[in-house]
């Protein structure tokens, strides 16, 4: 029922943020005092836009944990993992010194 229920919410996020044109410079800026402490972790899904420079943009999914909407950014590639390419369902891991900037240390395709 709990599984149904977060399926649910994934969808509705995702088709929000894909109604919308959600291409945005933002650093996330999670405002709750706990987000201070140094390397910050957290986990997502999402579909490879585009690849440059070192960088990957990801259309990701909610992550939960940073109490992240569903949205298209930008992130610094600093990763092991599998080599992605445009189109591909990948599995990261973000780091962050500061909670604004956060980078890719792991990424991984899932298939489909
Ligand atoms: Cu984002």
């Amino acid at each position: 029922m709990k599984k149904i229920t977060l399926g649910l919410v994934l969808f509705v996020f995702i088709s929000v943020a894909q109604a919308a044109s959600h291409e945005h410079p933002m650093n996330h800026n999670t405002s709750s005092d706990d987000m201070s402490s140094h390397d910050m972790r957290a986990q997502g899904t999402g579909v490879v836009k585009a690849i440059k420079h070192g960088k990957v943009q990801i259309t990701h999914n909610p992550i939960a944990s940073l109490q992240w909407p569903a949205m298209t950014m930008w992130f610094e590639l600093r990763a092991e993992g599998d080599a992605v390419k445009v189109g591909q369902d990948v599995r990261f891991s973000l780091e962050s010194d500061d909670g604004r900037k956060w980078f890719i240390t792991r990424i991984e395709v899932v298939q489909k």
